[in-house]
């Protein structure tokens, strides 16, 4: 398709659209450099840890790891999308999604092999897992390997708003939004509690800030779409619903491994955090259903306050 105009020649920039003010804010917050983060103390702590506390500690980096892995190889078709409908400024923000999601990927990986190795990565130790996907259970499979890349890899051939309804549901809202908050607050409220891994608390705390924006990027798009395409609601709700469980199961998998859980985890907490964000997501998206542009960027900057 050729281009009829260019935005920034025929208008100016909208610095005002919610995805710009986001995008602001990355290239000030999302600058952070993984290689800079000290983890002389994690690799101390973890000479300390017993086999199952080792054993739940990588339970938990096969989930992030494979997850941040997943979302960067899977975010480009969105990209795609947008920019074929020259949203630019939402383009623009997008770049450093991405880039976010890469640097997360390098950040846990920095930290598998420098405090956590498993064997191919060089852990002599014969109790080390020989694969962290062995962790990977049929729920956590069903979102990952399956639904995320099936909802994304779809857009190439359906750009349409019910296809990046289901596309931004399962990366923003289920993925992002239920799970990898869910997973980073649950795991840094243990470490926290218990003083330990100080380099893996600080990387998640940077991690955290970035998926705040990437969430609420994912509330802008999906506020938009219903707000134009108000028939379109019930696949949003059907996508929401129809992933729950499996979200929630790899929850209760994780906790299934053990009789005693290390750490003192809960996996009430766990449970009862992804369930609030699964609700609070769903009332902030229902208001975009009757919603004008104007309210749609006090949703998405309401999720980003929050
Ligand atoms: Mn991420
Ligand atoms: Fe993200």
């Amino acid at each position: 398709m050729p281009h009829i105009a260019f935005t920034t020649t025929s208008r100016r920039l909208d610095r005002d659209l919610f995805p710009m003010r986001l995008y602001q804010k990355a290239k000030r917050l999302g600058v952070w450099d993984p290689a800079s983060i000290d983890f002389r103390q994690d690799q101390q702590d973890w000479a300390s840890f017993t086999a199952q506390e080792k054993d739940l500690i990588w339970l938990l980096l096969s989930l992030f790891i494979a997850g941040e892995e997943a979302v960067t190889l899977d975010l480009l078709p969105l990209i795609q999308v947008v920019a074929q409908e020259g949203r630019l400024e939402e383009e623009m923000y997008l770049t450093t999604f991405l880039f976010e999601e890469a640097k997360h990927t390098d950040f846990f990986s920095r930290f598998i092999e420098e405090v956590a190795p498993f064997q191919p990565v060089g852990n002599g130790d014969s109790s080390a897992p020989q694969s962290l996907a062995a962790y990977h259970t049929e729920n956590y499979r069903h979102i990952f390997y399956e639904a995320l890349p099936q909802a994304l890899q779809a857009l190439r051939s359906d750009p349409s708003p019910a296809a990046q309804i289901r596309a931004s549901v399962t990366y923003n809202m289920i993925v992002e939004g239920l799970l990898a908050e869910t997973g980073y607050h649950a795991f840094f409220t243990m470490l926290e509690r218990n003083n330990l891994l100080p380099g893996l608390r600080k990387g998640i705390a940077y991690l955290k800030q970035d998926e705040s924006r990437h969430i609420a990027y994912g509330i802008y798009l999906l506020s938009r779409l219903v707000a134009e395409h108000p028939q379109e609601w019930h696949t949003l709700e059907s996508q929401m619903n129809s992933l729950l469980p499996f979200a929630l199961g790899v929850v209760s998998d994780a906790f299934a491994r053990y009789e005693v859980v290390p750490f003192g985890l809960v996996e009430e907490d766990f449970i009862h955090y992804a369930m609030h964000q699964f609700s609070k997501r769903f009332e902030r998206l229902e208001k975009a259903r009757f919603a004008n542009l104007d309210d749609l960027q006090r949703l998405a900057q309401a999720e980003l306050d929050s």
